[in-house]
């Protein structure tokens, strides 16, 4: 890491990436990686590209969140809806025993919310296991969320397309929706776009639109104006959080391009369980916190995964956002609430899971490999020709066995503590990945 904690405005927790980590050339300057101060949310205004950040009591004063009403609000014909992320419903493991209390706690907070959101976007990773059950439960605690128009718009994560391509996430979610069921919709003259870029992932590779989406998407925007409000929403980030643990999309450069010419463009993410916020030129990018279970801040850990940080403190990292379009050229806030009402944490350096831990310390079996924070322990084995290998999942999330080349077959989606075993006959180098989480590879070679 070469990141440096530098404190721009006094804020003893913010910390701005002030190097290029990845070298991809994107600037990541003004990166910012915590929100962590200023009462239950932090509030950002952009004018003329600066961002600003505005303390809660100002933003209640400049964005009327205090449900007074007027003000800059009906003045200016603003837009308000709330994004909610990752709720994971089926996971069970130490990092949070209660998804439902806290997918139920997160309804009650929108509820709560001093002016009402339009609708809600729900950026992926309903289900954790992309059971019907689990899809199931999250359709009836979300009807309790009270929004103007009742609507909910979905996007896909990893976990809801785990077995079947996405065709159950399709069947319920994906109506009037083109490919794996990407759609664009209009309201209060803001282009909304929602994005999959979770299916078709390739070996070593990030998130993936792939060219059908993005044919579509250039066609879909070529109609407007530049002066349009875009909205763009997707499950894994479209830009580069953290290649390294996968939080980004291979295409995704491409996809904004198209959207370059616009004047105002919000992109919204989940995936990475934590707010995270990057302003470049016209554009901002947001990822929402979870209501689930949070995840470690980039590069501070073994791998992504839950993080288990004690159920006092749970609620302060899980949480909903809301959006707001003033109406003023260039102006957007996106405020971040946790479930604690108290300040957004974010799991840092230290940050670790004692029981998966202890689950990973088992020495292996002759033939086992290790599924061990998002990678493959070892990542290159040599056996001999007749050897029946077995992969192991040790981590609190499904991974899954594919061979990059299709020289043998695919695996199932396996939970903790599962297996998976094939045997090889022949010689030969055997690539693999993991079809879930594609920057993980491996390779068996077979003598
Ligand atoms: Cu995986």
């Amino acid at each position: 890491m070469t990141d440096r904690e530098r404190d721009p405005e006094g804020h003893p927790e913010a910390r701005y990436i002030t190097d290029d980590i990845t070298g991809d050339g994107v600037d990541r300057r003004g990166f910012l990686t915590c929100m962590a101060w200023a009462g239950t949310a932090v509030l950002w205004t952009v004018a003329g590209g600066v961002p600003r950040a505005v303390g809660l009591g100002q933003a209640r004063e400049l964005l009327r969140l205090d449900g007074r009403g007027g003000g800059a609000d009906s003045r200016a014909g603003g837009l308000f809806f709330a994004q909610i992320s990752d709720s994971h419903m089926g996971f069970n493991k130490a990092a949070n025993s209660d998804v439902t209390a806290t997918f139920q706690e997160a309804v009650r907070r929108l509820n709560a919310l001093p002016t009402q959101p339009e609708f809600l976007l729900h950026t992926g990773d309903i289900s954790h296991l992309s059971q019907a059950a689990e899809f199931d439960a999250v359709d009836q605690m979300v009807r309790d969320a009270r929004t103007k128009t009742g609507r909910v718009f979905y996007v896909p994560g990893e976990h809801d397309v785990l077995n079947d391509n996405g065709a159950q996430y399709l069947q319920r979610y994906g109506k009037g929706s083109t490919g794996h069921g990407w759609y664009s919709f209009d309201h209060s003259g803001v282009h909304f776009i929602g994005l999959v870029n979770v299916l078709d992932l390739k070996p070593g590779g990030l998130g993936n639109l792939g060219a059908d989406q993005l044919e579509w998407l250039e066609r879909d925007v070529k109609r407007l104006p530049s002066s349009t409000p875009i909205v763009v929403f997707a499950h894994v980030p479209l830009w580069a959080v953290y290649p390294q643990w996968g939080w980004g999309t291979d295409d995704g450069a491409q996809a904004l391009s198209y959207l370059k010419r616009f004047g105002s463009v919000t992109v919204l993410n989940g995936h990475i369980h934590q707010a995270i916020q990057k302003i470049e030129g016209n554009m901002t990018f947001h990822t929402a916190l979870s209501t689930a279970f949070p995840q470690p801040a980039p590069g501070t850990a073994a791998g992504p995964g839950p993080v288990d940080v004690g159920a006092e403190r749970l609620r302060s990292f899980l949480g909903i956002s809301s959006v707001r379009y003033a109406g003023h050229p260039g102006m957007l806030a996106v405020v971040d609430a946790s479930l604690a009402g108290t300040p957004v944490a974010v799991a840092g350096a230290g940050a670790e899971n004692p029981k998966a831990k202890a689950r990973q310390a088992r020495p292996l079996g002759n033939d086992e490999i290790g599924i061990d924070n998002f990678s493959f322990t070892p990542p290159n084995r040599s056996v001999p020709v007749g050897t029946t290998v077995t992969w192991t999942n040790r981590d609190d999330v499904p991974h899954r066995i594919g061979s990059a080349d299709q020289k043998f077959p695919l695996g199932p989606t396996m939970d903790t503590d599962q297996h998976y075993s094939y045997t090889f006959t022949s010689p030969g180098i055997y690539k693999y990945f993991c079809t879930i989480h594609p920057t993980m590879t491996g390779v068996v070679t077979v003598q």
